[in-house]
């Protein structure tokens, strides 16, 4: 017999779909899966990106080509249907169009441009269904805070010696970390959308701020953000257009610019004054610590004065996580908001 789908098990299917597609980028993962009324599947589909169908269209065009009949049928969509002519035209109006008779859909879209698909569909007949959905939920994690926040998700980033040290006395910072710790921060970058540091780290470090890590052969390469008002002409970091200069001080600011230019999600890699300023500025949402089992004493602290002077307004952090890396282990803390 063939295999069926129930609700649950449709909309696990679409957001294993949705998991498909890529973390970077101005789009959510988004993942559809059609179903005639008894649960078998006629169609899949998910989203490959900004510019390329959305999940529901690419389900429905899948549907089209393998000459399967969707009218009558059921859709399960990870994320609601978008309402919006962006980039490609509204889901809303497609599943409508093909027939579609039943939407289940498991997040409410954030995007205040895509906002209106469940009421278009049910003001012309469909049956539609809000079935809320934790990995739904978690596949989307970064930019469904970044769509609420309206602005994007802030991971800070550094390496540090177990003493909180990120640069000796000297100013050498190189080679804190280890080989894997440093993989790991490539790792990282070809998930987002940008990378920012300040002036300061480029004058100083003249880092390339790219992705490179080695399972990847033409990895995607986030944006670079250089933050401040001192001159870093002719530094790597301007080798080729994927870089803007911010030139202000203030992250609301800076992350503003980056939100115009479609950037979701940022790692702020410092250096110790723009983490600072971000954390003082309640701008992040992630901390990400590699912490090498290296003393030094005395350097350059990680983080410098927030303006905290009691214990009780400590910035704590939740949902911790630990990896060893080598020798070195990268601490993943949330910051709640308020
Ligand atoms: C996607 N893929 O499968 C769905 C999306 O710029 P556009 O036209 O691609 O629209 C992007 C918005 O569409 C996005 O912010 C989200 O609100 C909505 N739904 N987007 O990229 C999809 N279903
Ligand atoms: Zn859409």
């Amino acid at each position: 017999m063939e295999e069926t789908l129930d609700q649950k098990a449709a909309l696990d299917r679409a957001v294993a779909l949705a998991a498909l597609g890529p973390e970077f980028g101005p789009n959510p993962r988004v993942g559809a899966v059609i179903t005639d009324p008894s649960g078998r599947v006629l169609a899949e589909g998910f989203h490959r990106g900004a510019g390329t169908p959305h999940a529901e269209a690419a389900a429905l065009a899948r549907a089209l080509t393998s000459g399967m009949n969707v009218d009558g049928a059921t859709a399960y969509v990870s994320l609601e249907p978008c309402n919006h002519t962006g980039r490609t035209g509204p889901c809303s109006q497609a599943l409508v169009d093909a027939g579609i008779a039943r939407v289940v859909y498991a997040v409410a879209d954030p995007d205040p441009r895509a906002v209106g698909g469940a009421q278009y569909m049910a003001a012309r007949g469909v049956d539609v269904v809000h079935a809320p959905h934790a990995q739904a939920e978690a596949v989307n994690r970064k930019w469904l805070i970044a769509m609420r926040q309206g602005r994007p998700y802030v991971i800070a980033k550094w390496a540090q010696t177990l003493d909180g040290k990120i640069s000796a006395s000297d100013g050498t910072s190189f080679w804190i970390t280890g080989r894997e710790a440093r993989e790991h921060v490539h790792q990282l970058r070809v998930r987002v959308d940008a990378i920012l540091v300040g002036t300061g780290t480029v004058l100083v470090d003249d880092p390339e701020l790219s992705a490179r890590p080695e399972s990847v052969l033409e990895p995607h390469q986030p944006l670079r953000a250089i933050m401040g008002t001192r001159s870093t002409a002719g530094a790597r970091v301007w080798r080729d257009e994927n870089a803007v200069a911010l030139g202000t001080h203030d992250p609301e600011a800076a992350l503003a610019t980056l939100w115009e230019r479609e950037v979701r999600t940022v790692i702020v890699e410092g250096g110790a004054a723009i983490h600072t300023a971000f954390l003082v500025a309640g701008l992040v949402d992630e901390l990400n610590v590699y912490v090498a089992p290296v003393l030094l004493g005395t350097g350059t602290q990680a983080v410098a004065d927030l303006g905290i002077r009691t214990m009780a307004d400590a910035l704590r952090g939740q949902d911790t996580s630990l990896q060893t890396l080598g020798v070195d282990c990268l601490v993943t803390a949330h910051l709640p908001k308020g």
